[in-house]
């Protein structure tokens, strides 16, 4: 039988152990996972439990809850509570962050989207959920203001993408690998090591039913990229994204005359798929400058987001700056 390869732990002990820097960022890591398998689970028998469906809550970006999106936030706010870790954390769908511990031993700070997609829950298609970690800059008391950090001092990024196949993507200083969880045993196994966006572009991706409402900077560019790809648009930034990271592509939420700011949020979206982005070799934009120098202002604001090859980014930025 082949060698079984490395579980996410056993890769986590033997990648972080000699950086006396990444005290505690395993244990935050493998709470995420813990937190994957079971979101995993509740996705793959929504139906089967009740789950599909939507509460009668309405969040603070003004959307309605669906059941998988409490299920989500409930068990990655325990999880990450209990990794002992965290000293805080902020959730696309909780109004405030969750202050934890000002202890130094809880030294990260985690931003998140518990699950990504949730439109798409009802009808069986890819959703995900994803998390940027940074870790606190000193023991001060940890306030409000402490979580609205650059998306540069990530010092980790991580998503999972509950598809055909159930993978968690690691991002760490210069370094992007994919875990696939297996079934039989619950382990996260490492299969995609050292990922690199390829050089090669299949696909742009982008909500052409918003084309009317771009601005002409955009229209431009999209029109650019029409003419020489393919249009794959899933409706899940996750899946989106994962594509782009695998085969090569540019995924695209511009702001438009309606919402200058576009859809996307900057801490727990845009941030942290940017930093794997620029991790694998590819580029995340506004669609004028790079995503993690914006400096953000308030938790939940929103960006436009351009992500993908950094050659198409830069050329799309070029074609919008015109
Ligand atoms: P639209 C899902 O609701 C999401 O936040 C992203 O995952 C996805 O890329 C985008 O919104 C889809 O938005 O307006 O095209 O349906």
């Amino acid at each position: 039988m082949a060698d079984r390869p490395p579980t996410l732990s056993r890769f986590l002990a033997e990648r972080l152990a000699a950086d006396a820097n990444s005290e505690g960022l395993a244990d935050v890591i493998d709470a995420i996972a813990r937190g994957a398998r079971i979101v995993e689970a509740g996705t793959r028998q929504a139906a089967l439990g009740g789950m599909l469906g939507y509460t009668d809550e309405i969040n603070v970006q003004g959307e309605i809850v669906a059941r998988l999106d409490t299920l989500g936030t409930t068990t990655f706010v325990d999880v990450l509570r209990e990794s002992g870790r965290v000293g805080a954390l902020a959730c696309e769908e909780l109004e405030e962050m969750v202050h934890i511990s000002d202890d130094a031993s809880h030294r990260y700070l985690a931003v998140f989207d518990p699950v990504d997609g949730s439109s798409n829950i009802d009808v069986a298609v890819t959703i995900g959920s994803i998390f940027g970690i940074y870790r606190r800059r000193d023991d001060s008391p940890i306030t409000a203001e402490t979580l609205l950090r650059p998306g540069r001092e990530q010092v980790a990024a991580v998503y999972a993408i509950y598809g055909s196949s159930t993978v968690l993507v690691l991002a760490l200083p210069g370094e992007v690998h994919g875990f696939t969880l297996d079934p039989e045993s619950a382990d996260f196994l490492l299969t995609h090591e050292g990922i690199r966006i390829p050089e090669s572009v299949s696909c742009y991706s982008v909500n052409e039913g918003n084309a009317d409402r771009w601005e002409p900077g955009v229209a431009r560019a999209v029109s650019m990229l029409r003419e020489r790809y393919s249009l794959r648009y899933v409706g899940s930034l996750v899946a989106d994204f994962h594509r782009d990271l695998l085969k090569g592509g540019i995924f695209l939420y511009p702001g438009d005359v309606k919402n200058p700011k576009g859809k996307l949020r900057l801490s727990y979206e845009a941030n942290p798929l940017s930093y794997v982005a620029e991790q694998a070799g590819g580029a995340g934009s506004t669609g004028e400058s790079r995503i993690m120098d914006v400096m953000p202002e308030a938790l939940h604001q929103r960006t436009p987001l351009v992500i993908g090859n950094a050659d198409v980014v830069a050329e799309v930025e070029a074609i919008i700056a015109d």
